[in-house]
């Protein structure tokens, strides 16, 4: 049936819902994050004043765009601001200079893809000339390593600034434009965030020694509204007070700069700027006649920041499931940016008295 008749009126008001993104959790399917109306323009026009983006600003970037850094900042943000995107279609270094060259002002990335701009650096005539003439190089999505940051400082003299967002919050901080662009800093918190550290049992971290971790919390106007039909969800990701528990570690420094210092869950794993569930990886692996049963961890790795390794005991001792049948699996039944890299075969998975998998100890297994 073909839907005829006038464009509805928009008349929608500002906590309507606007887009519903998917997004891992430790275990079970991916949740989806209803993002507001307001939460898109929020997080859209605090950005604008932190970098001072504007309609003469062109975008260039190669992100996908079925999540929030591809789509809302890097779609939906040139539309809000009236500026302009060049998408590349795919992510090679090379679109990156040509894209930049040809009048960009602005590169937005995942680690991975600085990462590779990093190692592309030495032998890519152009590269540096490129990234030197654009007005701002962000990062985002996961944690930007520091010899990646100053390979490139050191290569074009510009520093890559950083910004933190989640997709049920959209984004939280962000280094400004006119602040200072450290390593492993993710900047302060963006206009109309609320943001505090608190301690296991809830009471706020209040130092900004650079040192006393506490988990972040957010409340603000760039906030998602629910997990869609998971009112069970929603409740426990929001305190009593209406602040969102993000589950990143981080500190401040004396200038109120947040550095973010690892995660709670450790069965959470960010490949590829990809927020990715151990538990959703297990259940795929275990669904494999070969696979009895199956472990999924992230590794450090120079190129993804942590790669996803699968470890496996096989249903059969004498015929182990191999790299590639297990990683085709995973990509079929998921999506092939959750496939394990690795697969490590064992007899058994060490377990604690309660049954359960101690994937610390996988680490050294
Ligand atoms: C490989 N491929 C396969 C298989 N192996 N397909 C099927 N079966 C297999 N066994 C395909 C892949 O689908 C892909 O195809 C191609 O081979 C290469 O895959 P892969 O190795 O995964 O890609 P890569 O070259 O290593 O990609 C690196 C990347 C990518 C470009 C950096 O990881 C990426 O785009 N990351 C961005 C993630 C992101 O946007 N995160 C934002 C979420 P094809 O090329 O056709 O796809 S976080 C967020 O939104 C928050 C709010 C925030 O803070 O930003
Ligand atoms: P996602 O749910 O896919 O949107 O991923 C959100 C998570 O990505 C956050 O909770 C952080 O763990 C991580 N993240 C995003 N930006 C940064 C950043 N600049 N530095 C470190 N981690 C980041």
């Amino acid at each position: 049936m073909r839907a005829v008749g006038p464009v509805p009126a928009a008349d929608a008001e500002d906590g309507d819902p606007a887009l519903i993104v998917y997004t891992s959790g430790t275990t079970g399917p991916p949740k989806g994050a209803v993002l507001p109306r307001r939460a898109v323009a929020a997080t859209l026009d605090a950005l604008a004043d932190a970098w001072r983006w504007t309609a003469r600003d062109v975008l260039v970037h190669g992100l996908p765009l079925f999540h929030v850094h591809g789509l809302v900042l890097g779609i939906l943000g040139p539309l809000r601001r009236g500026g302009s995107v060049r998408h590349l279609g795919r992510f090679p270094t090379e679109g990156v200079a040509r894209g930049l060259n040809d009048g960009a002002t602005m590169l937005f990335g995942v680690p991975t893809m600085y990462h590779r701009i990093a190692e592309a650096l030495p032998g890519g005539p152009g590269l540096a000339e490129a990234l030197a003439g654009a007005r701002l190089l962000v990062s985002g999505s996961a944690a930007l390593p520091v010899h990646d940051h100053e390979r490139i400082a050191a290569a074009t003299g510009r520093r890559v600034i950083e910004r933190y967002g989640m997709t049920e919050t959209l984004m939280n901080t962000s280094v400004r434009v006119d602040g200072e662009a450290r390593a492993g800093t993710v900047g302060v918190p963006l206009p109309g965030v609320e943001l505090r550290l608190v301690e296991e049992d809830g009471t706020p971290v209040t130092a900004r020694d650079g040192e006393t971790v506490g988990e972040i919390q957010v409340r603000g106007p760039n906030l998602f509204t629910e997990y869609l039909n998971r009112p069970d969800a929603t409740a426990a990701a929001f305190t009593a007070d209406g602040f969102f528990r993000t589950g990143d570690m981080a500190v401040r420094d004396p200038d109120g700069s947040v550095r973010i210092v690892g995660r709670k869950a450790t069965d959470l794993i960010k490949s590829g700027g990809y927020k990715i569930g151990a538990g959703e990886i297990e259940n795929a692996l275990l669904e494999h006649p070969a696979v009895r049963e199956a472990a999924v961890t992230g590794e450090p790795d120079a190129d993804l920041g942590e790669r996803i390794v699968a470890w496996i005991v096989p249903a059969d001792p004498h015929a182990p499931p191999g790299l590639e049948e297990l990683a085709d699996h995973v990509a079929r039944r998921l999506a092939p940016h959750k496939r394990p890299r690795v697969v490590r075969i064992l007899d058994v998975l060490p377990r604690n008295d309660m049954g359960k998998i101690m994937k610390r100890a996988l680490g050294t297994a």
